[in-house]
């Protein structure tokens, strides 16, 4: 751990640490009580990644969480209540009850797209939106987190390569906890290092002790600055350990005890706090009070979120699709009359119109093939005409009855396998 932040960041730091710890530790407490309706994740020994991480963002700058980072939530400005009532399923929450854990965001204010499920699908998502916010002039940038086993996704990879080819302003962070579920991070992907991935996307990575939270924030920062600055997007992988089960269901038997020890006694919080005692900047007074500060907001916080009724029941029907206004209030900003764009002017008539299946004007040609028999066949391209009329007879047609009807230029591939015949 470095020294360079302010006395207050790193009090900050420290601070969502322990609310991240502290939040979690109470949700399990409500859990046992029967009070969680829904799945119960937990980001112990993980807090560093969530909260070093998005320290880095401004106000104005976009994140999206996983199950892993309420870390994240609170440092960007969620209230806990907020999070408490989501897995209780209560009427004030974000989803008025319709959601169990923690798929809610807040596009008006605090800049935050709701988690998705499929691992992976927040990569272009994010993409997306650092995009648009290039295209509007705000020099934001979008991050989002994704874990060892969701790098392994497809559409990991085809959303990094496409944040990498539009050089969007998105940070990644990798959190290899060493577990997807019960599978051990070597058992699913041949690489010592995840951050590697980037390498095939021309991008530029980072690999950071995710227990250590200055270094987090250090390297987090600098990625930020950079995509920030018109660098492209930017991988970090974070190293680190899932110290509980994948959910509150999972005991986790199949984690070697050595392992598990090895990272209980790396702790990010009881490091961090060795740091900062040896620094002078916390001392066991200054501890207590943050403490105090942590028990008071949660314990409001809670009665809050178990006050709040459940929803009620006519409020199943409400809200499940989009309904453009009353779903949502952004709205597209249209700079041309939206009669203009919108059928039926907008609608033209369709090129591809041949009887029964559908054909166009370049169905004749070679170029656009638009069902078997347009094709010209490999073969033929080769100048192998009759081997090629033999070979496409097994898929049930011959090549006379599918013969393009049309007229074919002259010159074209069409015109030169009719010359041969
Ligand atoms: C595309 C997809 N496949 C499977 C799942 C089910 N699932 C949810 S979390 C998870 C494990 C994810 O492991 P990892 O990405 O390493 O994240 P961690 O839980 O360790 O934070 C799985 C398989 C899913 N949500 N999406
Ligand atoms: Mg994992």
């Amino acid at each position: 751990m470095k020294k360079e932040l302010t006395r207050q960041q790193y009090l900050d730091l420290y601070y969502y640490m322990r609310l991240n710890r502290a939040v979690e530790d109470m949700m399990v407490k409500l859990f046992r009580q029967n009070k969680i309706v829904g799945g119960l994740y937990s980001s112990l020994g993980q807090e560093a990644i969530s909260v070093g991480t998005a320290y880095t963002l401004e106000k104005k700058d976009w994140l999206a969480p996983m199950i892993r980072n309420i870390g994240a939530l609170l440092v960007k400005g969620v209230p806990p209540r907020d999070i408490f009532m989501q897995h209780m399923a209560k009427y004030d929450s974000p989803t008025k009850g319709k959601d169990g854990t923690s798929h809610f965001g807040d596009l008006d204010v605090l800049h935050i797209v709701s988690p998705i499920s499929m691992l992976g699908d927040l990569i272009p998502v994010m993409t997306g939106v650092a995009m648009a916010g290039r295209y509007l002039g705000q020099k934001t940038v979008a991050m989002t987190w994704i874990g060892d086993g969701g790098s392994s996704t497809g559409v990991f990879h085809e959303g990094l390569n496409f944040a990498a080819a539009q050089k969007a302003p998105f940070v990644l962070i990798l959190e290899n906890n060493l577990w997807a579920y019960s599978t051990p991070v070597r058992k699913q992907v041949p690489l010592e290092n995840l951050a590697d991935r980037a390498k095939a996307y021309g991008i530029d990575s980072y690999i950071v002790d995710g227990n250590d939270v200055v270094a987090v924030y250090s390297t987090a920062k600098e990625a930020v600055e950079r995509a920030r600055a018109g660098e492209g997007p930017i991988l970090i992988e974070a190293k680190s350990f899932r110290r509980l089960g994948h959910a509150q269901h999972d005991a986790a038997e199949y984690v070697p005890k050595e392992m598990r020890a090895y990272w209980e006694a790396r702790d990010p919080i009881a490091l961090y706090e060795k740091f900062l005692s040896s620094e002078k900047l916390l001392d066991a007074q200054g501890k207590k009070e943050i403490e105090e500060k942590i028990d008071t907001l949660l314990a409001a916080e809670r009665d809050f979120a178990e006050n709040s009724p459940m929803p009620p029941a006519e409020l199943a029907e409400t809200g499940v699709y989009c309904t453009g206004h009353e779903c949502h209030k952004i709205q597209a900003k249209w700079e041309r009359p939206i009669s203009e764009v919108t059928p039926p002017r907008s609608s033209v008539k369709a090129v591809w119109t041949v009887p029964g299946f559908g054909s166009g004007k370049g169905s004749g040609g070679a170029h656009a093939p638009i069902h078997f028999g347009d094709t010209q066949p490999a073969e033929d391209a080769a100048g192998n005409g009759t081997k090629s009329a033999k070979a496409r007879k097994p898929m049930g047609k011959t090549p006379a009855k599918v013969a393009p009807k049309k007229t074919v230029k002259a010159g074209t591939a069409s015109a030169s396998r009719k010359a041969r015949r």
